[in-house]
């Protein structure tokens, strides 16, 4: 009975084995990637993306796409959240469906992480070339050490033809072109393998003999030094010693191969040149807001003051990437993804040209399913409920201006 136990105990240990290694190899396609659940101060008070632009939405396998726009590292960044002292420009895609081909901050490469000024606007591009085919929502995206990935708002993208005709050529320091994508592969293979039936086999040999319970009794009852016979100890000098001279003999034959090696190279940049957008002349204060549940609105009350030469009117407010606009002032024709654009969601109670020098207080409601679709919403559960965003005014020739607005945001439940 003991051993029939035993066999059993044994037979779902290299089951349990086997299932585990199965499932290292099984990596299913992710369709989304959790935009929707990152906390929305996050999105609404760090980085503010605009100005974006995909500039294909269909891109065959090899071919290269762009997504430029800029972005303004909030003023009234979160104390929660780390200032994005070391921050990386990057895209958020499921798995590498793109190769980035280079990203660029104020017309500078930007291969590294870089320190980012709170209240300054900046311009950006990332160039990708298409690996994978399929349907893919491609965002923007910036790591911030200390505060994770803040990502912006993405646009479906679909890449056409076969994954196998990717290629990536670069040439080496040392003159040598090479593939990327299948550059030492079978290398990989082999130590992959190689090491895996090393390891396989050690587990092999250790499953042998009483598992579990029989050896808990011996070790418990001061026994331990019995479980382990002579054999054990030579199966184990030699697995150690293998071990050793494969690490240091396979060591010696890739220096003896490839010898001019670099490390990867890291660093930071510093002092990025920012993109100087026209000087603000209207001035907002913002007396109010609220944000109704039921109606999928918020509400507020604004104090506008127009201190410039020109009539302005309000003809868009952005947050966390959704854009709210008057279509009486803007309409967006850049092919700004449908889902994150309320062409009609800006209504404002007077929206009349503010004069130079004229004081007005008006009420403006930004209303979209975009509160809830983009959980926006769940701001009103945060201890410290704050909404920020962009306002842009227009004048009559097109000259447009951008206030940030910084407001704790109070909910209504009727
Ligand atoms: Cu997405």
């Amino acid at each position: 009975m003991k051993i029939i136990k035993d066999k059993v105990a044994k037979l779902s240990f290299v089951a349990v084995l086997m299932a585990m290694t199965a499932a290292m190899f099984y990596a299913p396609t992710a369709s989304a990637h959790g935009e929707k659940s990152q906390a929305a101060f996050m999105r609404m008070r760090t980085i503010h993306w605009f100005d974006l632009n995909w500039s294909k939405e269909e891109v065959p396998v090899n071919d290269t796409m762009t997504i430029s726009g800029k972005f303004l590292v909030f003023a009234g960044w979160p104390e929660t959240v780390d200032k994005p002292e070391i921050s990386f420009l990057n895209i958020g895609i499921p798995g590498p469906v793109f190769i980035r081909a280079g990203s660029w901050i104020g017309g500078q490469l930007v291969p590294r992480s870089v320190s980012l000024e709170l209240g300054e606007v900046y311009e950006f591009k990332v160039l990708l070339k298409a690996r994978r085919p399929g349907d893919w929502h491609v965002h923007s995206m910036m790591n911030v050490k200390g505060g994770g990935p803040i990502i912006g708002p993405g646009k479906w993208v679909t890449i056409t033809g076969s994954m196998s005709d990717f290629v990536n050529p670069v040439t080496t320091l040392t003159g040598q072109t090479i593939d990327l994508e299948k550059y030492a592969l079978d290398n990989v293979y082999f130590w992959h393998a190689t090491w895996f039936v090393i390891a396989f086999a050690w587990l092999i040999y250790w499953i042998k003999g009483p598992i579990f319970i029989p050896r808990h009794i011996a070790v418990s009852s001061g026994k331990a030094d019995t479980l382990i016979s002579p054999l054990d100890k030579k199966v184990g000098l030699l697995f150690g010693i293998g071990t050793i001279v494969l690490v240091a003999g396979s060591m010696g034959a890739t220096n003896d191969k490839y010898p001019v090696t670099t490390p990867l190279q890291a660093g930071l940049l510093r002092g990025m040149k920012t993109y100087q957008m026209p000087e603000p002349t209207v001035s907002v204060k913002v007396d109010d807001a609220t944000y109704r549940v039921p109606g999928r609105a918020m509400q507020m009350t604004l104090t506008l003051t127009n201190n410039g030469d020109s009539p302005v009117r309000l003809g868009e407010f952005n947050t966390a990437g959704v854009r709210f606009l008057d279509p009486a002032v803007h309409v967006d024709e850049t092919g700004y993804p449908d889902d994150l654009l309320a062409e009609e969601g800006l209504s404002v109670s007077d929206n009349s040209p503010l004069a130079p020098g004229e004081t007005r207080t008006i009420e403006v409601t930004a209303s979209d399913a975009a509160w809830e679709v983009y959980r926006l919403a769940d701001l009103i559960y945060d201890p410290d409920s704050r909404f920020a965003g962009l306002l842009f005014f227009w004048d009559a020739n097109g000259n447009r201006q951008l206030v940030t607005v910084d407001a704790p945001l109070i909910p209504t439940f009727i």
